[in-house]
């Protein structure tokens, strides 16, 4: 049998774990590691040597999210999460009653998956790539069930690979079932941490699978009625990738709101649109009716595309509702 050769990042982390970071006392012992996977008061954290402990929390340490680093305390009948490390970033959401709410920490890229079937919703994919450009983070669009394109769905998946590829934004369009687009995603996806979003039955887990099929993961189906996936994947998952970086499979969404703190965050989501702020005639300027207004007459001129003017605007009334 073929001896299996390691990467430079396992063994590293071989390495890097023959000793505990400190041991306190003989059945007591003190290692770095990395949130798997959390729901609820369920917590697996994975070891540099990759051993995976459930895990409990200690108080008061406030929120932990999947892709968290943290430090555990080990001992014979426990593990306890005792410390998060500082985080490069933290995805958030708005949860209920307007409070922000933790989806994943120490992202480098969000991969906002869509698909033929069920068909993409442009706002929730600016929803995204508002909470992705504000991390800061990489955003990636993926187009998955490409297959399933006919007369009838052709033309408003052209105009979503348009609009999205207009912008700067990288688009790849993807068939599990017709091996299409998948060694540019698994390139897309190389030595980094991304994770990925979307409406559930898309296929986010079936990618993830495609990638890593090693991995043990349930893929749900579709419902014939409602055309809606069936909110198959309920725990964001963390798994690693052979030649460096990881994937975090979440669980599909109906909505996403991403935590905006005040104008500022929605600005800063569209990056296309920034050019254009400050250079309306009103600085109340709301780019409806009012005239000398920049971004109207960067309409009018083709230079923008509506469908990102709306989602802008529907942003910004959503803010001021919840401010209300
Ligand atoms: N035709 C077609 N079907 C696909 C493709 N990729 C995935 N599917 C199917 O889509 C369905 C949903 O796939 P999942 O991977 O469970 O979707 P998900 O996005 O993980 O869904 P949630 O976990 O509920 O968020 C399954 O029946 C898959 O077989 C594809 O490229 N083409
Ligand atoms: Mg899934
Ligand atoms: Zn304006």
């Amino acid at each position: 049998m073929a001896k299996r050769r390691l990467t430079e990042q396992q063994k590293r982390r071989i390495a890097s774990n023959k000793n505990p970071l400190s041991q306190t006392s003989s059945d007591h012992q003190i290692f770095n590691g990395l949130v798997v996977s959390h729901h609820g008061r369920k917590l697996i954290v994975e070891t540099d040597d990759g051993h995976q402990y459930g895990c409990k929390l200690r108080q008061n340490l406030g929120d932990i999210a999947c892709g968290d680093s943290v430090i555990i305390q080990l001992d014979k009948n426990n593990a306890v999460v005792v410390a998060i490390n500082e985080r490069i970033n933290l995805l958030e959401k708005t949860g209920f009653a307007g409070q922000a709410k933790s989806v994943a920490a120490n992202i480098g890229q969000v991969a906002i998956v869509c698909s033929v079937e069920p068909e993409p919703n442009a706002y929730l994919i600016d929803r995204y790539l508002t909470a992705t450009e504000n991390l800061p983070a990489e955003a990636l669009i993926v187009i998955n069930k490409i297959d399933l394109i006919n007369d009838d769905n052709r033309a408003s998946i052209d105009a979503i690979r348009k609009t999205y590829k207009d912008i700067g934004y990288q688009v790849i369009e993807t068939s599990i079932k017709q091996n299409i687009g998948l060694d540019e995603l698994r390139q897309a996806l190389q030595n980094t941490t991304s994770i990925l979003v979307g409406l559930s039955g898309v296929g986010k887990s079936s990618l993830v699978k495609m990638l890593l099929p090693d991995i043990e993961i349930r893929i749900g189906e579709i419902s014939i009625a409602s055309k809606e996936g069936k909110h198959t994947t309920t725990v964001s998952s963390l798994y690693h990738l052979p030649d460096g970086g990881a994937l975090i499979d979440s669980p599909g969404v109906r909505d996403f709101t991403p935590y905006n703190r005040d104008k500022e965050d929605i600005v800063n989501g569209f990056i296309e649109l920034k050019p254009y702020q400050g250079y309306c005639k009103f600085s109340n300027c709301t780019h409806t009716t009012e005239p000398g207004c920049a971004i109207t007459e960067a309409l009018q001129k083709g230079e923008l595309s509506q469908q990102r003017v709306n989602s802008f605007k529907k942003m910004l009334e959503d803010l001021e509702e919840l401010s209300r």
